[in-house]
């Protein structure tokens, strides 16, 4: 069973919507990632060119379901997590997807330049994006759920151990041979 699948257990409390199924391998992360802190999430391929009523009528329904947080990811002319704020007043992180001729820049300047009043977070181009788009989505949803705020505080140890064990490691001096 996949992460996305065990991940549709529960009732979702973030959706995570990218333009292509193309952008899938790159968000299983953000999937697996709100697995590890027991969110359950809901996937959806919606495209704001390609199928703009469907973006339409997922981000008016999505707060009435019980979505808390929206993930939308696309690259190119990158306007998923735009379209999803602007008809939605559920947080929005936009997740720029690299790709083509710009290698992303063109993503997360779409993703990120939106008017006054209609704000989407933005996380970066690359492997960190999708991770750290779910742990901003885990960082919202514990705001309201101390449980959460517990694996988080927990998580960020593990990430103080990992660096600690590899300062040792450097400081270590060469074995003998
Ligand atoms: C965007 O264009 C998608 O989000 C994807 O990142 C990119 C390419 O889409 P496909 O042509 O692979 O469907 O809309």
């Amino acid at each position: 069973m996949t992460r996305m699948q065990t991940n549709r257990q529960k009732r979702p409390l973030v959706g995570i919507v990218m333009g292509s199924d193309s952008d899938l391998p790159l968000m299983e992360s953000a999937a697996s990632t709100l697995a590890r802190f027991g969110v359950a999430c809901e996937t959806r391929v919606l495209s704001a060119h390609r199928a703009p009523a469907l973006v339409a009528n997922y981000s008016a329904s999505a707060a009435r379901r019980g979505i808390q947080v929206v993930i939308a990811a696309a690259g190119g002319a990158a306007h998923l997590a735009g379209a999803v704020a602007a008809n939605s007043i559920l947080p929005v992180i936009g997740v720029p997807v690299q790709g083509g001729a710009f290698a992303g820049m063109d993503a997360l300047l779409s993703t990120v330049q939106m008017p006054s009043g209609v704000p989407v977070a933005a996380v970066a181009v690359g492997a960190s994006g999708p991770v750290n788009a779910a742990l901003l989505a885990v960082q919202i949803l514990a705001l309201r759920d101390r449980a959460l705020a517990r694996k988080l505080v927990s998580y960020r140890r593990l990430l103080q151990r990992k660096v600690m064990k590899a300062d040792r490691k450097v400081q270590s001096p060469p074995e003998l041979k």
